[in-house]
């Protein structure tokens, strides 16, 4: 057949021709992408000229990338030639392999033989690094050298992606709150002023310290996404209502608002401490969040132990100096305490949950029954309220 003719004779030609060609193939190492977001890799080509078929194969690392294979396009040096993609993944072992065949051979040229959408995981670290390893490219079935030869493992084909996206969006807080209403939640009014909390980021060992503001409220802004522990220095004048230590991982642009300490009233010592020093005040006053931060401050200056909450432990009874409102709180455990007698003020005040500090209450008198534990408890609902 003529044709056939003509054809063979143009192949007898093709060799000859190829012996001249040689391609260099490799995949960029300055690629950057956020995390959680798409990362374009091309694999490019020096000069495409004759080229009509390619293969390529690389590795990844499975636990930073993740790929689409009906997502991965022929690359920009097939333009306007009709093309064919072929390309199967194997995402438990990290291997992708691609056949793109073109209608004609490709003119001289440089650009991409393949587009690759990695996306990177949710839980990658700002400044990771990931290699994509270029493990055999094949043009025209081996007729058209690769120079420098893609291997497993190293070489200078090889690509590098570092993730990026510190956005600055990322932020972290919550409430530290005397739950006096039980209910898992924090109140406006169940804040506590003054309490420092300490951020770290467990990846770098990088801590940032901040101090809840006047309604409990603590934040940290310009976070980068990563995984952090949030711990709390329990306030010791409250009763240990929850753990002071949590753990959150953020990612990009996210927004943690909820990372809460919860704790239970004023310990009945601190009550009566500061009942007799504190005038009426509406909750949420200046007066009451300096009243509150004054609490924390007598608590932590009479505090025997590190950091243990008072019940029990506050039996330091060698502050000769206290005043005379102070000696209140340092009754022993164990020791019967004397008996509690209510002004009217603050009995009224017991029955109509009003949200004003109970004022007037008698110096160092507590009932000896179960009644004055149970009667201080609600003392000290009654101060959050
Ligand atoms: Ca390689
Ligand atoms: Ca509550
Ligand atoms: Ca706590």
């Amino acid at each position: 057949m003529h044709m056939k003719k003509k054809r063979s004779r143009s192949l007898t030609v093709q060799p000859l021709e190829s012996r001249r060609l040689l391609a260099a193939v490799d995949i960029p190492d300055d690629l950057t992408g956020d995390v959680s977001a798409l990362v374009s890799v091309p694999v490019n080509i020096d000069d495409a000229a004759a080229v009509r078929g390619a293969e390529i194969r690389l590795s990844y690392d499975t636990d930073l990338l993740d790929l689409d294979p009906d997502a991965i396009t022929a690359g920009s040096v097939w333009t306007g030639l009709d093309t064919q993609v072929t390309a199967s993944v194997d995402d438990a072992a990290g291997t992708v392999t691609i056949f793109i065949a073109a209608s004609a051979a490709l003119p001289t040229g440089s650009g991409s033989l393949v587009i690759l959408p990695f996306s990177i995981a949710g839980t990658a670290t700002v400044g990771d690094t990931t290699v994509l390893d270029l493990t055999e490219v094949s043009l025209n079935e081996g007729q058209i050298p690769v120079t420098p030869t893609p291997v497993p493992g190293s070489d200078a084909t090889d690509g590098l992606i570092t993730v990026t996206g510190n956005s600055g969006n990322e932020s972290i807080g919550g409430f530290v709150y005397a739950d006096t209403n039980t209910n898992n939640t924090p109140e406006l009014v169940e804040g506590i002023p003054g309490v420092v909390i300490t951020l770290t980021n467990v990846a770098t060992g990088e801590t940032l310290q901040t101090t809840t503001d006047a309604t409990g409220r603590y934040d940290f802004a310009d976070l980068s996404p990563a995984t952090y522990r949030i711990e709390e220095s329990q306030p010791i004048a409250y009763l240990e209502g929850g753990v002071n230590e949590l753990s959150v991982t953020i990612v990009v642009d996210q927004t943690i608002a909820d990372q809460n300490f919860r704790e239970l009233g004023l310990l009945p010592q601190y009550v009566y401490n500061r009942l007799h020093t504190t005038v009426v005040q509406p909750v949420g006053s200046t007066a009451w969040t300096d009243t509150i931060l004054q609490i924390n401050t007598d608590a932590a200056a009479t505090d025997t132990t590190t950091n243990t909450p008072a019940v029990a432990s506050n039996t330091d009874q060698s502050s000769s100096t206290q005043t005379a409102s102070d000696q209140s709180q340092a009754a022993p455990a164990g020791e019967p305490l004397p008996e509690l007698e209510l002004s009217p003020v603050t009995a009224r005040l017991l029955s109509s949950q009003s949200q004003v500090v109970p004022v007037n209450v008698e110096s160092g008198q507590r009932k000896t029954d179960d009644d004055a534990v149970a009667r201080d408890q609600a003392l000290a609902s009654m101060l959050i309220w």
